[in-house]
């Protein structure tokens, strides 16, 4: 199973975007193209609701040796045996999450200015998302950050910080450009029509650019 911090490339099967029936085909698609850590996001479902989509995924995903992460339902990672939990600014602290969860679980938070980054990094949390970059209809009621602030979160970041937001194929160059190192990319896979040929694409650009210097 890949560890979190070996991790640059970050699915997020949304149910805003997959239908429950589809959720096992688009699970396979992404591990296939190569996303090295993936999300199950389902924030109109019932918890379990949640559940069972979480059951259909992780044989697929560990099959793959890519960990699965559940947002927002702690008690749901907890009974499935998630590798992850992610939890947002409105939720439980990394603290009460993980005493939910157990340390097998590693715990991960959103974050959505540079305070908030290091606020998160100083609870414990194993990763953070940092977003979003660009406005999306993914979050649409949060203001975007731009790309300025990139640098400064990696400069103190004392776990692995991923940049989620409007992420995708087209903006990847500026984006590395501004030193992200680790994205998370959620409707420019699950829309793209061909989801195997959009992850593979973004996950060469990722690789290329750590390995160029
Ligand atoms: N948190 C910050 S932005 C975002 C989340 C969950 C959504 C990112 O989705 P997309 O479709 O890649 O813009
Ligand atoms: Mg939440």
């Amino acid at each position: 199973m890949r560890r979190i911090e070996d991790c640059h490339l970050y699915g997020i099967v949304d149910l805003g975007y997959v239908e429950p029936r589809k959720v096992p085909e688009m699970t396979h698609a992404l591990v296939e193209g190569g996303v090295d850590v993936l999300q199950l996001r389902a924030k109109k479902l019932i918890a379990g609701e949640v559940e069972r989509l979480a059951r259909e995924m992780l044989p697929i995903t560990r099959l793959a040796g890519v960990p699965l992460v559940i947002n927002d339902h702690p008690a749901v990672a907890a009974s499935v045996g998630s590798e992850g939990i992610h939890v947002g600014q409105d939720d439980l602290s990394v603290a009460e999450t993980r005493a939910l969860v157990g340390s097998a679980c590693f715990v991960g938070k959103s974050t959505h200015s540079v305070a908030q980054a290091r606020a998160a990094m100083d609870e414990g949390a194993d990763y953070i998302g940092f977003g979003p970059l660009y406005a999306t209809g993914t979050k649409p009621d949060y203001v975007p950050i731009g790309l300025e602030n990139i640098k400064e979160v990696y400069s103190f970041a004392t776990c692995p910080a991923f940049c989620i937001g409007g992420v995708n194929w087209e903006r990847l160059p500026e984006i590395l450009a501004a030193g992200a190192q680790r994205v998370v990319v959620v409707s420019a896979f699950l829309c793209a029509p061909d989801v195997r040929a959009a992850v593979r694409q973004v996950k060469q650009a990722l690789e290329a650019s750590r390995t160029v210097g």
